[in-house]
């Protein structure tokens, strides 16, 4: 449980940033979190790969186990902040759910999802996909996320790949398991651009170099993966990610939520604050489970 204050300084985008965001479908910053808000959090995560859940409670989905999996399988975890309160208090912090809701637009920012994808030496690639696609079963179906390096990261070590403007694409994206492809990481986006009219040699593939602590904003149409990690360092990494305030659940038959969908009621629509938090709203408010749960690592007051 985080009781103390950490030296976050509060952000503010640029129109310029707004515009660059809403234009390339993607926002690099380069200092988000302190330094002793990544060691903070990055200190609980490899526990949690060795079954050490603070609260004793297991995440929503968990690849790559030590002595289980390949040595080098990414390890990623979604559904931590259920796991360990000092991860919590950053997936719920109103920072990044602000941050979040500035770019999207939106008058308030709703908890949708956090994620850790640590990947070792060799890790495999992570094929190309939009976020949008794995929250179809929400109405808007749309999602934003703040992806941060935990450690420097290089473009060799497999990091975000990301293809700037590809939000705005006209082509679908298919539901898919996207560790460890036995085909071309890239070939989702191949099949993408040629839906939507663009040449191959018109794809521009970024791969996103970031400091520890640094951090890249994601549209949720935007295509993105990531790439085999040819160093001897792990590459760590945690994205958080949220819907809009007043996002619903779509009728039980539309879309997929494979996770989201467990946490639905029987017979409304409406996302449970206890699973999906309100995080930040230009009022202040919080809903109770996130203020009674766990502190705001970057609380500002
Ligand atoms: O970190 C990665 O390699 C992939 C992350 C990703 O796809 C995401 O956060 O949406």
């Amino acid at each position: 449980m985080i009781t103390s204050r950490s030296s976050y300084l509060p952000m503010q985008f640029s129109s310029a940033q707004i515009q660059q965001f809403q234009q390339q479908g993607f926002l690099v910053v380069d200092a988000l979190l302190p330094p002793e808000v990544v060691t903070t959090v990055d200190d609980r995560l490899d526990p949690l790969f060795a079954t050490r859940f603070e609260t004793g409670i297991y995440p929503d989905e968990w690849h790559g186990r030590p002595g289980l999996s390949q040595p080098n399988a990414t390890r990623q975890m979604a559904g931590m902040w259920r796991c360990d309160r000092t991860v919590a208090s950053l997936s719920f912090s109103a920072e990044i759910a602000r941050l979040n809701a500035q770019l999207g637009g939106w008058s308030g920012a709703r908890f949708a999802m956090d994620s850790c994808w640590l990947k070792p030496p060799n890790a495999p690639e992570v094929a190309f996909h939009r976020n949008n696609t794995y929250v179809s079963c929400i109405d808007p179906a749309t999602v934003i996320t703040c992806w941060i390096a935990l450690n420097d990261i290089t473009p060799d070590m497999g990091t975000l790949e990301v293809v700037p403007g590809s939000h705005r694409w006209q082509c679908a994206d298919t539901f898919k398991f996207v560790h460890a492809p036995d085909y071309d990481y890239r070939q989702p986006l191949w099949e993408a651009a040629q839906q939507a009219g663009v040449e191959p040699t018109q794809v521009e593939v970024e791969a996103i170099a970031l400091p520890a602590g640094g951090c890249v904003f994601l549209h949720g149409d935007l295509w993105h993966g990531s790439g085999r990690n040819c160093t001897e360092q792990t590459r760590r990494s945690i994205a958080i990610s949220t819907v809009p305030q007043a996002a619903r659940f779509q009728p039980p038959e539309v879309g997929v939520g494979y996770i989201f969908s467990r946490y639905r009621r029987l017979g409304d629509d409406a996302m449970d604050e206890s699973f999906f938090p309100i995080l930040w709203t230009p009022d202040g408010y919080r809903s109770p489970m996130a203020i009674a749960y766990c502190g705001d690592i970057l609380a500002l007051e």
